[in-house]
């Protein structure tokens, strides 16, 4: 069996997480705490997750690549670049997220100090990001109306593609935020996804954060 190592909150993990439950492709999760550099750096050499290690032990470390990996057959197509809309979004919805982020259980104290240390530099403080919590909603809320006209229902397709992967991934992040609302068809969409890549199939997780 694969082993995939990822945060539980990282876009570019749930991603692949999508896809191995869309795949039906069962894995040894291993969820490895924020503040270790030094578990990554050992198996991969540098301080970046997801990481997959195959049954042969080789080790994959983006997450396009264990995709592509993964889907030998080709069933996850890409029909269009969407490097621009998921780095606009990304902007946004990170920025929003964030500061509840780290207080899920994934973060132990030392993990959540790491995080703000590190995300600060880019993104101010955390509770300031809160304070513009509005300021960033509502160029989300542009956003998402504009991606609900591309929806058909899925991304520029009637078929799920792998872009709904990487969009899906990017807007879960979402549920977390304290009353936030998602536009209707949005909403149907991540649920939709969710469903196809049984992204709540509990047996994937057989390893408790550490
Ligand atoms: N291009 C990489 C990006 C992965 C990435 O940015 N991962 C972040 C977590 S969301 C990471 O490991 N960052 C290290 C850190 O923040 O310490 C991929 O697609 O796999």
């Amino acid at each position: 069996m694969v082993e995939l190592f990822h945060y539980i909150h990282c876009p570019f993990c749930v991603r692949v997480r999508l896809a191995c439950g869309y795949l039906d492709i069962p894995f040894k999760s291993t969820v490895i705490p924020y503040s270790d550099e030094e578990t990554p750096r050992s198996i991969a050499g540098k301080k970046m997750l997801p990481i997959l290690k195959t049954e042969d032990a080789n080790i994959i470390n983006e997450s396009l690549d264990i995709i592509k990996f993964l889907d030998q057959e080709q069933r996850l197509k890409q029909n269009h670049n969407v490097d621009m809309l998921l780095s606009e979004l990304g902007q946004n919805i990170h920025s929003l997220v964030m500061p509840y982020w780290v207080w899920t259980p994934e973060f132990s104290p030392e993990d959540r100090e790491y995080f703000r240390q590190k995300k600060e530099v880019k993104r101010g403080p955390l509770e300031e990001l809160i304070n513009n919590r509005s300021n960033f909603e509502s160029k989300l809320n542009v956003q998402l109306k504009q991606l609900e006209t591309e929806l058909s229902p899925f991304y520029k397709s009637e078929k799920l593609t792998l872009n709904d992967i990487l969009i899906a991934s990017h807007l879960w992040g979402l549920y977390i935020l304290p009353e936030f609302q998602f536009p209707t068809h949005i909403h149907t969409y991540l649920q939709t996804i969710k469903k196809l890549c049984r992204f709540d199939n509990s047996s994937q997780f057989r390893s408790k954060p550490c």
